[in-house]
């Protein structure tokens, strides 16, 4: 039965958006991009940047669509790229494709694109729209804008408190305050960021093993980066145990940190206890990090807070007293 009515452009993108959160954690430090491409009224490809940044989305959905891409209309949550990167450009395959429209929600400021890839697609033709969904585009990338705008990662905090606002109990161990459905949120969370940090005071008093542990999601485990500067952490804490996922990252000032064979040592130097966060931020930016989660301690979250280097808070409050 024909079906007249076009899809509004803004519900195609939202489910473009909706599969580029897919990406979300596991593209790094490539943005999470999501595309679908329609035909007529027709869903015929949809794709999501895949692990490890490539193949991008594009490349994704225009495989699922084949031939019936001809004619049809893309939206992309990013502007495709322009440029021979690892991949070829994006902006090329759509119009090798016979893409005639592509609707496109926000620009990729990565200077190899940069408006290049909407000025291929208008010089070959195709009908561009812009600006469809892009607060949302926006939001759903911050990690990658703030890391090119700044060369930092996006900084979230996750805390949990009682009403009262405490962390932990009075005599300095902490415990679960929270119930199971904050929990699972919690890991949920880690799987949607590139990394996870933690401080001294939380890796010795809770020994987290900061991994997803949601059903069939192990794999979707961030990196986990320790912060130790005096090399207090001993080799046998479970974040450092050998996971799934990318061997940990372990900074410490300590010249021969005790578990220096578990992990990826970044050196930094300086007092103890002040901690060179801005430099730290940096570092982590310069490899490729664009989405943290602070899981602790209360120290740590306290510094960044000071510094004004905390972009989102995660604060799951439980209803009960600690005192
Ligand atoms: C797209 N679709 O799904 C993604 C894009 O190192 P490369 O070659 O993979 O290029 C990385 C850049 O490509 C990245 O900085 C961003 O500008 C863009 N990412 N582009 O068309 C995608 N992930
Ligand atoms: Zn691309």
């Amino acid at each position: 039965m024909p079906n007249p009515s076009p899809i509004p452009d803004i519900r195609l993108m939202t489910t473009a958006l909706t599969l580029a959160c897919r990406g979300l954690g596991q593209v790094w430090p490539n943005p999470a991009v999501g595309c679908v491409i329609t035909q007529e009224n027709r869903i015929v490809g949809q794709g999501w940047t895949q692990p490890g940044g490539r193949p991008h989305a594009e490349t994704v959905a225009l495989a699922e669509a084949g031939a019936e891409a001809r004619g049809g209309t893309a939206y992309v949550t990013l502007e495709p790229c322009a440029h021979h990167g690892q991949t070829p450009p994006c902006a090329a395959a759509l119009i090798a494709a016979g893409i005639r429209r592509c609707v496109v929600a926000l620009r990729d400021p990565d200077p190899r694109v940069a408006g290049r890839g909407i000025a291929q697609l208008k010089a070959a033709g195709v009908q561009v729209t812009e600006d469809v969904q892009a607060a949302d585009a926006l939001a759903l990338n911050r990690g990658f804008f703030r890391r090119l705008a700044t060369g930092r990662p996006w900084v979230a905090v996750k805390v949990a408190t009682s009403l009262d606002g405490r962390i932990a109990l009075g005599n300095g161990r902490s415990r679960w305050i929270t119930g199971p459905e904050a929990r699972a949120y919690g890991h949920w969370l880690r799987a949607s960021f590139d990394a996870i940090m933690a401080g001294t005071g939380t890796l010795a008093a809770d020994d987290p093993e900061l991994t997803c542990r949601l059903p069939g999601m192990a794999a979707r485990s961030p990196l986990r980066i320790l912060l130790d500067r005096q090399g207090i952490v001993p080799p046998t804490a479970r974040a450092l145990a050998a996971p799934d996922g990318p061997r940990p990252w372990l900074v410490t000032a300590h010249p021969a940190h005790p578990a220096a064979d578990r992990a990826e040592i970044i050196r930094f130097d300086g007092a103890a206890d002040d901690l060179p966060l801005p430099a730290l931020l940096t570092e982590l930016g310069q490899r490729g990090v664009t989405r943290l989660l602070v899981e602790g301690g209360g120290r740590l979250v306290t510094a960044l807070l000071r510094q004004d280097l905390v972009d989102e808070i995660f604060w799951f409050a439980a209803p009960r007293l600690l005192g």
